[in-house]
């Protein structure tokens, strides 16, 4: 986890919506006219999909699944945000996924070999009724939509995607925690031959684990997501299934998670065992809490040159304030 210089980015800061950026690339061309898409590295002869432009400007082939029934899914209109969606090709080319490696700009390569279907999610622990649901069960029986959210990294940069999926208190009612839970705990997979990261960073304890309240895994924000963009979840975003948990900073919101349960204690998170100084259990966005390194009070937004003010709960405070002191 470590913060590096901001880099000189290539994008125009523009009003974005999803369904522009997925138009076919000849429309996308039409749409914005030659000279600005030139800007935005498309070329005005190409009329295939990809390969398109990283956030450093470079070629890439994010792999961003074709559309599939049951997305794009509806969007809740009751969460909106101030700011415009990030490009999917920065979004899907700029990620923390240290299965895959540190490195950002390569984690959306590194998973070519790594295996989402089938899967399968257990809930377990201190609940009436544990049961494993393959992730094409839960998308029938959950209440899913799409809800677009900002998502706070530790490391001072931001994004604003439009998620697919459902909040995690459906799934809990349905699992019926006993009365002595109080926390929930999410593991991530350990499959080494399929993960060059896990293969190649040894003293990290995986898999990756994560935790929340009990309050805070039921409150509405809090999602379990499949899709982004409109389109199923990709490989570099924690396909086939992660959590999201907009007001804390982006650790908390585990990916490709194979297991969800109940327990009695606080539980123990993969940052914070390896550096507790640096990494709390809560970890809700908080400007006025600086991180040992570096401050925390403003934001770069990836994919354009703007930085903003961070907000305390990462401007979700009407949701989640109460819960708190
Ligand atoms: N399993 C797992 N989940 C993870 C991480 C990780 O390394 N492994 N990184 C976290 C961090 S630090 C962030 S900022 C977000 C990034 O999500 P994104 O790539 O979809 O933007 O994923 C979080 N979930
Ligand atoms: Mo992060």
């Amino acid at each position: 986890m470590l913060i590096r210089k901001q880099r000189a980015w290539q994008m125009p800061e523009r009003e974005a919506t999803e369904e522009k950026w997925f138009l076919s690339r000849r429309d996308l061309i039409a749409s914005l006219g030659c000279t600005v898409a030139a800007g935005f590295g498309l070329n005005c002869s190409d009329s295939g999909d990809r390969p398109d432009k990283d956030f450093r400007g470079n070629t890439v082939d994010t792999t961003f699944p074709p559309a599939r029934s049951p997305y794009p899914l509806k969007r809740n209109a009751r969460y909106t945000i101030d700011r415009p969606l990030t490009d999917p090709r920065i979004a899907g080319s700029y990620n923390n996924f240290y299965e895959f490696g540190s490195e950002k700009a390569n984690v959306w390569k590194r998973t070519a070999n790594f295996q989402i279907d089938p899967w399968t999610v257990e809930i377990g622990g201190l609940v009436h009724k544990p049961k494993t649901f393959s992730v094409a069960e839960l998308l029938r029986i959950m209440p899913a939509e799409e809800r677009i959210y900002r998502l706070r990294c530790v490391e001072a940069w931001s994004m604003a995607v439009p998620w697919s999926g459902f909040p995690l208190h459906a799934l809990l009612k349905q699992a019926e925690p006993m009365s002595k839970a109080r926390f929930v705990r999410f593991v991530g997979f350990n499959k080494a031959e399929q993960a060059p990261g896990i293969k190649e960073q040894p003293w990290y304890r995986w898999p990756y684990y994560e935790g929340l309240r009990l309050d805070e895994a039921m409150n509405e924000l809090t999602m379990l997501v499949t899709g982004v963009y409109g389109r199923p979840l990709p490989k570099q975003h924690g396909a086939p299934i992660r959590l999201i948990v907009p007001w804390k900073y982006g650790y908390k919101s585990a990916k490709a998670i194979t297991r969800i349960e109940l327990i009695e204690q606080q539980p123990h998170t993969f940052w914070e065992d390896m550096y507790p100084a640096e990494y709390t259990f809560e970890s809700n966005v908080d400007p006025r809490v600086p991180h040992p390194r570096w401050s925390q009070a403003n934001e770069r937004l990836i994919g354009t040159q703007e930085t903003r003010k961070t907000l305390l709960h990462n401007g979700y405070g009407e949701f989640v304030a109460g819960m708190y002191g």
